[in-house]
């Protein structure tokens, strides 16, 4: 595929509500968006770094400069037939930055897409036409607070609930829930690495609420913690944070510092890694979900399209474009029966709306190859 040019776009997503988490509060997304060109067509891939290195490394404004910089001008040196593994080995001697690197991979591998017919799900190996919804509820101010809000989630059709926590809210916020609304909801925690093993008995009483799991408890790099941690708790630990690649899934699984893992493609550096930790866990046995960072519907389309793989055996934060924002820059997203339809078109299955999306974009840049 010979690409012609690259549009490094960014638009300003204003939030319905402020998203709290252990790491800070979001109130707008400041999203970079990635747009391939071709004779034939083009493709789009959302880069999921938010705006401050808090959640990881990455940072929107430091994504655009590498993929300018160093990511885009290896694309000339490319064969006119290369594809997305082909784009996904030229940025392997870069470090790191694999949110750039997955927007860019997702642009190609979209374009790629398109001029075949193909859709997301297909070639990735969907073998459902929808999947199950879960969605992640912020920490909030007071726990009746938290009850309206998950109670209005409730009604919305969503089938699991998880809760940020962080050290001063979990215990209580993670009772009055389940004692709220029952032991039959599908419960499960964030703590976005927020505490440290010291913490471990603490964290042991999450152990009497049934949760489905407990996501990143503490840092990043702290996998034989979290192996050890997980030996003092009957909840299962999941992580999102230390999981970079397929090699740190292997690592994790080997050490039993995860049972469960989160799948976010802009973390790992794109969909084929994404497909090739799917593929791992299956081969473990390690139950997977699909994580979510405040997508636009670009994103949403690929990240729906992952989720219906075989190993995504449980809920992810696939939530409705509604739970984060009042106008989505393609047609909405929306849940029916809790579930949403994964995308059958050729590539992501949807397309920006141009008057929408030109309404919200900041800056725009050409690069021409
Ligand atoms: O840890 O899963 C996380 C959002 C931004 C950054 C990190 C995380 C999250 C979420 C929300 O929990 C996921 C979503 O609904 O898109
Ligand atoms: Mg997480």
């Amino acid at each position: 595929m010979k690409i012609t040019g690259i549009e490094l776009r960014r638009i300003a997503m204003p939030l319905r509500a402020p998203f709290r988490t252990s790491f800070g509060v979001e109130t707008d997304r400041d999203v970079l968006l990635v747009r391939v060109v071709t004779p034939e067509g083009e493709g789009w891939g959302e880069c999921v770094a938010m705006s401050e290195p808090r959640y990881c490394s990455e940072y929107v404004d430091g994504a655009q400069d590498v993929l300018r910089r160093f990511l885009i001008p290896e694309l000339p040196e490319l064969s006119e037939s290369a594809d997305a593994f082909a784009v996904k080995r030229a940025l392997k001697p870069f470090k790191g930055h694999k949110m750039a690197k997955a927007a860019l991979e997702t642009a190609v591998l979209d374009a790629q897409l398109r001029s075949t017919n193909q859709s997301f799900g297909t070639y990735l190996g969907a073998d459902r036409d929808r999947v199950p919804c879960g969605v992640s509820v912020g920490i909030m101010d007071s726990i009746p607070e938290l009850l309206d809000a998950v109670e209005g989630f409730i009604a919305e059709g969503y089938v699991r609930i998880k809760l940020k926590i962080e050290p001063g809210w979990d215990v209580a916020p993670v009772r009055a829930v389940r004692e709220r609304f029952g032991d039959d909801l599908l419960l499960q925690v964030d703590a976005n690495a927020a505490y440290t093993l010291a913490d471990a008995r603490h964290l042991a009483k999450l152990d009497a609420f049934d949760l489905l799991l407990i996501e990143q408890p503490l840092a990043d790099d702290d996998l034989v913690q979290h192996a050890a941690l997980a030996r003092q708790l009957a909840t299962p630990v999941c992580l999102d944070e230390s999981i970079e690649s397929a090699e740190d899934a292997a690592a994790a699984i080997t050490l039993g510092a995860a049972s469960i893992i989160n799948i976010k493609p802009g973390r790992v550096g794109g969909y084929l890694e994404a497909k090739a930790i799917h593929d791992l866990c299956v081969a473990h046995g390690v139950p997977v979900w699909c994580g979510g960072m405040l997508e636009t519907g670009l994103g949403r389309a690929a990240n729906v399209a992952l989720a219906a793989l075989p190993g995504f055996t449980l809920p992810g934060d696939t939530s409705g474009s509604s739970r984060y924002f009042a106008t989505d820059i393609t047609a909405p997203f929306e849940l029916a029966d809790g579930h949403l339809d994964v995308p059958t078109g050729p590539g992501l299955g949807v397309a920006p709306v141009t008057d929408i999306l030109d309404e919200v974009t900041t800056s725009t840049e050409w690069i021409k190859l």
